[in-house]
């Protein structure tokens, strides 16, 4: 009976500052959450119509190491005549991605796309966010023959 009691009493004196403190942790969790550092990585889409300077098809980016968080990709389309468009996925290992040899497209069933700015027409731009964490990414452009062109390349997020 008297060990009961004391358990009961433990019991009851035990989770009020527990839950006090988890209280305090999901405030700060919360307050951490809302200023996240959102940065902006921006994507040129380009090809030899886009002008002189240009004599292959591509993608520019104006940094590859972003900090890890809310990212926004923005993508613009600087051809005078090709759509373009720009997927994200988690580099696999330099392994090549599927392909489709009947479509000149990678085979966007047989991977995970983490999203993407698709479909561009020459001109226009588009943005995506996402929250990426620490690691190496892909970015290439799917239009038919345009990966094995080599329109891609890498950005890294850190830490
Ligand atoms: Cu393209």
């Amino acid at each position: 009976m008297n060990l009961r009691g004391k358990q009961a009493a433990i019991g009851t004196t035990l989770p009020g500052p527990l839950m006090a403190l988890a209280g305090a942790l999901v405030l700060l969790a919360g307050f951490a959450h809302a200023a996240p550092a959102s940065e902006t990585v921006t994507a040129l889409l380009q090809d030899s119509s886009t002008g002189p300077s240009v004599s292959r098809m591509g993608i520019v980016l104006d940094r590859h190491t972003v900090k890890a968080g809310e990212i926004t990709l923005k993508a613009i389309n600087r051809s005078k005549t090709l759509v373009h468009e720009v997927l994200v996925l988690r580099d696999p290992d330099k392994t090549p991605l599927p392909y489709n040899s009947k479509n000149a497209e990678v085979d966007e069933r047989k991977i995970r796309s983490l999203g993407e700015v698709g479909d561009l027409p020459p001109g226009r731009s588009g943005t995506l966010s996402l929250v990426l964490t620490p690691g190496q990414y892909l970015l290439f452009c799917n239009e038919p023959g345009h990966y094995a062109d080599g329109m891609k390349t890498t950005l890294v997020v850190t830490p």
